[in-house]
């Protein structure tokens, strides 16, 4: 039976993220986003109320939640602001390949770390000449005796200048293309240097920065799964990790609706609330409709993983369309709200710079759509498992 009701579980869950969200995030999201401050007591709370590593096992001090779940926090976090949340919902990027491809001992020491510790990590795969073609990259690991020396930088890496460790993402063989890169665990005291913090247009709440390794080394068991497996780990990282995206977008998307219904039933114009007229009704009718269908894209792909399916398209699809849809929704807003809705005194405004990301981050809108067509194309992995390790 195809059923989408909550347990009574999942629905206490929700209530209680969206409660952290109303009066934890939302509160100071507008300071956060005006001077671009990391909000380190807000992300301290949430850890201790079980928010942050929403999929680390419980064996690591994780609450050990379902993706599904996930993306019910995911979306109320989006919904308290966006830019908060991302940092708060980082860890994940990091932690899904030491959990695919670390060894036993790799993953008690560093991903109790998060667990049982609250601290950060980030997730390193872009470098200022390789987004989107990761095979590109040119950060390289040289294997020396039981170690690894890593050589490179990384940018646009989210929590950069708070992580203990970073799970990087290197060459091991040049020639090779994207067979020819590995993923590596490394602690931030092996001698990581944070270059720079990105000064963003949203999500300003979020710690963006570029680190550089330079000659660091790191012991060769800090390797996760095989050497030159690191650009399928990455795949099925993000496998993984967009269904949240996603789930994220829809709570930005919601946010923006939720503005927009009560401005427009307050804003009088012509001698009646603009909700009365069907122009605005149609604008808050389509950002129903895209908000609904987002939602249910991404708890589809969440719950396919939840069930060891492989959730390659479904990811895709879902990651698209809820940040398309976080984009359309935010514009539309904004074009409710009219003059108002380009004001920061304003919610809106804010909501529509942070929404942008979405497009962006975690695979560009363009990227999903490369996706979506190489599996449509060529459907060879439908009915395939999700692999559960490299
Ligand atoms: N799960 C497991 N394996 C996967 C996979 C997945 N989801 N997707 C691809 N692979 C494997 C393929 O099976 C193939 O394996 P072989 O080497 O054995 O043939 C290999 O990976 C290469 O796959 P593919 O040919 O599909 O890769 P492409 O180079 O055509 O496309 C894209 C790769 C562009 C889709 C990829 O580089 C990508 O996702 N880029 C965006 C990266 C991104 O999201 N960056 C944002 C920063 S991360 S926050």
């Amino acid at each position: 039976m195809v059923d989408f009701t909550l347990t009574d579980e999942q629905r206490a869950l929700r209530e209680m993220a969206h409660d952290f969200a109303e009066k934890e995030m939302r509160p100071v999201a507008h300071l956060h986003d005006k001077d671009g401050s990391w909000p380190k007591e807000v992300l301290k709370k949430a850890w201790e109320v079980g928010l942050m590593n929403s999929h680390l096992p419980e064996e690591y001090g994780g609450p050990g939640a379902s993706y599904f779940e996930g993306t019910l926090i995911e979306e109320e976090m989006g919904w308290g602001c966006s830019g908060i949340g991302t940092s708060l919902s980082c860890n994940g990027l990091a932690i899904a390949p030491v959990l695919l491809g670390g060894s036993e001992a790799t993953k008690k020491e560093y991903l109790t770390r998060l667990g049982e510790g609250g601290l950060f990590a980030s997730f390193c795969l872009t470098e200022p000449g390789a987004g989107s073609d990761v095979a590109s990259m040119r950060t390289t690991a040289t294997k020396k005796g039981d170690k690894y020396v890593i050589n490179g930088q990384k940018c646009f890496i989210t929590n950069g200048e708070y992580a203990d460790w970073y799970t990087v993402y290197a060459k091991t063989d040049k020639d090779a293309g994207h067979r020819g890169i590995s993923a590596f665990v490394v602690p931030r005291d092996a001698g990581v240097v944070v270059d720079k913090k990105e000064d963003k247009m949203g999500q300003r709440a979020s710690n963006t920065a570029t680190v550089s390794f330079n000659e660091v080394e790191i012991p060769a068991e800090n390797l996760l799964g095989e050497e030159n497996g690191g650009f399928k780990l990455a795949m099925m990282t993000l496998d993984r990790t967009r269904p949240g995206v996603a789930a994220m977008a829809v709570g930005i998307a919601r946010s923006a609706m939720d503005h927009a219904i009560a401005y427009s039933k307050e804003r009088v114009q012509f001698g009646v609330p603009i909700a009365a007229h069907q122009a605005i009704q149609f604008m808050i009718a389509d950002m129903a409709t895209k908000v609904h269908l987002a939602r249910l894209g991404t708890w589809q792909s969440a719950v396919l993983l939840d069930q060891g399916a492989r959730n390659t398209i479904e990811s895709s699809h879902a990651k698209r369309f809820a940040a398309d849809t976080a984009m359309e929704v935010a514009t539309d807003a904004v074009q409710v709200y009219g003059g108002y809705g380009f004001i920061k005194e304003y919610p809106v405004e804010k909501i529509m710079r942070d929404a942008k990301i979405m497009q962006l981050y975690e695979g560009t809108s363009q990227i999903q759509r490369l996706v979506i067509a190489k599996e449509t194309l060529l459907p060879r992995r439908a009915e395939e498992p999700a692999p559960a390790t490299v």
